[in-house]
Order: structure tokens, then sequence, then C-alpha cells
């Protein structure tokens, strides 16, 4: 293990970057990190633990099928983070209101816990998503939503845990994006991709193209451009969906290619929730180089007014994000 920092260390490393914070932003990265690696250990055994893997019988605001796993990552993230008395409160995609924990507490905390999770039954990689902010009410007064609903530009931290063929959790606190990979055997993160960056050009779509008939013109026509033969820009690009959101993030990040979800007729806003899923992978894609936008502005100048608001999102290299934009721009 010689040469290897852990996401502890690294942790610890970094804490001079949060004058005035006594390690308490350190702590609540710290019930993150412990957090992951619980579910995580769960996740990988899903198809064995007959009573993690189907539905839990309730279901979530979205009236989506609550996964077991689904609700066992909501209560380990969140059973986390109170522990470490720094966090006032959470908003969690599996609850309908926010969750006060602690009026002493500075910090903010929005997560989807396991996204993707339709996906767990199948195999396929899931991931959390986290975002992090500093409350506006005062340390000591009850919370407000006001504390929640703040725009993707106040994020203090925001990152995600990929459950693939092996876990990783990758985040940002505004100086660079860090990856940190599992090693299960000796149960800790080790520092695996430093520095990460979308590359210079990407030629990955991401889109469920079932959705083409559904979207605007301009959607369709970067669909068309993207499968167009012309040697020079690179096109037809390559179309990959996984139908996980995290999953097909972190190839792309990796890769260099862009994620879609648009507006649909059926879903004017889009499917993606603002707050939880949108914001935090934004702020990590514009640390990593690229972009984030709703295919007018950038996501994270949105103004929230709900909880679980959705948002039409598109993300991953600048160059694709500003085609898809200048494209819907032209449908007047
Ligand atoms: P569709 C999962 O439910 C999710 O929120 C994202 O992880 C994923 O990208 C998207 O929805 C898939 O939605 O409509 O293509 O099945």
């Amino acid at each position: 293990m010689e040469n290897v920092k852990t996401l502890g260390e690294f942790i610890i490393d970094k804490q001079q970057d949060f004058p005035g914070s006594s390690g308490e932003f350190s702590k609540l990265l710290s019930a993150i990190r412990l957090a992951s690696k619980i579910v995580s250990n769960k996740v990988n055994k899903a198809g064995l633990l007959s009573y993690i893997v189907g539905a839990a019988g309730s279901e979530n605001i979205q009236g989506e099928a609550q996964q077991k796993l689904d609700v066992y990552a909501n209560n380990q993230f969140i059973k986390a983070l109170t522990a470490r008395k720094v966090v006032c409160g959470i908003a969690s995609e599996e609850n309908d209101e926010y969750i006060p924990i602690n009026n002493e507490g500075s910090y903010i905390v929005a997560m989807d816990p396991l996204d993707g999770s339709s996906n767990i039954d199948v195999n396929v990689s899931i991931g959390t998503i986290f975002s992090i902010y500093k409350r506006v009410s005062p340390v000591g007064s009850d919370l407000t939503e006001a504390d929640f609903l703040q725009k993707g530009t106040e994020q203090l931290a925001a990152g995600y845990v990929i459950y693939g063929s092996s876990t990783m959790l990758v985040y940002t606190t505004g100086k660079g994006v860090n990856g940190f990979t599992y090693d299960p055997g000796i149960g800790v993160f080790v520092l695996s991709h430093p520095e990460m960056k979308f590359p210079t050009n990407g030629k990955i779509y991401s889109m469920n193209e079932g959705n083409f008939y559904r979207s605007s013109n301009g959607v369709q026509e970067y669909i068309k451009y993207s499968q167009t033969i012309d040697a020079d820009t690179n096109r037809p690009y390559t179309a990959r969906y996984i139908g996980s959101l995290v999953a097909d993030f972190h190839r792309n990040l990796i890769k260099g290619g862009i994620y879609m979800y648009p507006s649909t007729d059926n879903a004017p806003n889009g499917k993606l929730r603002l707050l939880y899923e949108c914001n935090p992978l934004a702020f990590i894609a514009e640390q990593a180089g690229g972009a984030a936008s709703d295919g007018k502005q950038r996501i994270m100048e949105i103004d929230p007014t709900d909880l679980h608001q959705r948002a039409p999102y598109f993300t991953g290299n600048t160059h694709m994000v500003e085609k898809v934009e200048s494209l819907i721009a032209s449908e007047g």
C-alpha cells in the first residue's frame, strides 16, 4: 500500500480548505464515507439477500415503488449523518418532507440515497448522489425550507458513489474533482482518480431515445446531429445509455460525452430532480471542465421552489452541451 492516499487522509489534508471549520466538514464527509461502505457491502450481496432485493411495498413522493435497498440506503446515510452532529437537516428523494436532525448543526445535505434502484434486480450499477450546503438560518434555530431551497451555486461540496464493478466515491469541494476506489479487503477508499477532467472531445451521447418523438425539435435535431456521418467532427457519435444516471455520468466523465434527460410532452420538466440529482452532478461536471444546463441556462443558477422539483438536464463536455443548447435556442 506504499504511496497510496486514503480518503480519510485526503479529507484531513484538505481540511485547511475550510477555514473556521473545526473539522466539522471533515466529520460530515467521513459520515458519507462510512455509509457508502455499509451500502456497498449490501449492494454487492443484493442478489443473495432475498430480504434486500425487491420492492419494499412502499412508494416515494414520485409514486415510485421503493426497493428495499432504497430504504436501507436512506436509513444508513441518515443514521451516519445524524451521529456526527454537524448536520442540521437532510432532504432525501425517499422522504416527502425534509428531515430536521440537529438545530446546532451547520450543514444541510440533499441526497438521492440510491439512484437507479430499478436496476438492482438486473445487476446494473447504481449510485448515491449527495450535495452539501451551509444552512442559511442561524445555528440553534429551527430549520426552514429556505435552508434547502438554495441555488446549486451555493453548494460547498457534492459527490456520488457508484456501486459498480468496483465501488467509487467521486466528489468536489470546489477545488477540482477526485475519485476514490473502495478496497473491500482492507475497508478503505484509496485515491485512484486524482484531478478528474472530461477528455477534451466527447463523442458519447446518453439519452433514452424512446423519448425521441416526445422531445422538442432542438433535441431531435441534436440526436440526428450525433448520428450524422462527418469524420471531421468525430461523428457519428456513440450511443450509450445504461438507464442509471450515476453510471452514465461517470462513464461520460471518464470517456467524454453528454447525458440528456430533456423536457418531454408528457414530462415538461423532465424526470431528474434539481436538488439531489442535477445540482450535485453539475458541480462535479463544471469542476471537471464540463457544463450542466436545463437546455437554456446553467442548471446551478436555477432558484429552487420545491424540494423535489424536476428540471430538464444536459450535462457533460461543454462543446456538446453548448451544441444542444444552440439547437434548442433555434427552435424559436
Ligand atoms: P428512463 C433512474 O430512475 C433515473 O432517475 C436515472 O438514474 C436514470 O438516468 C433515469 O431515471 C432513467 O429514466 O425514463 O430512461 O427509464
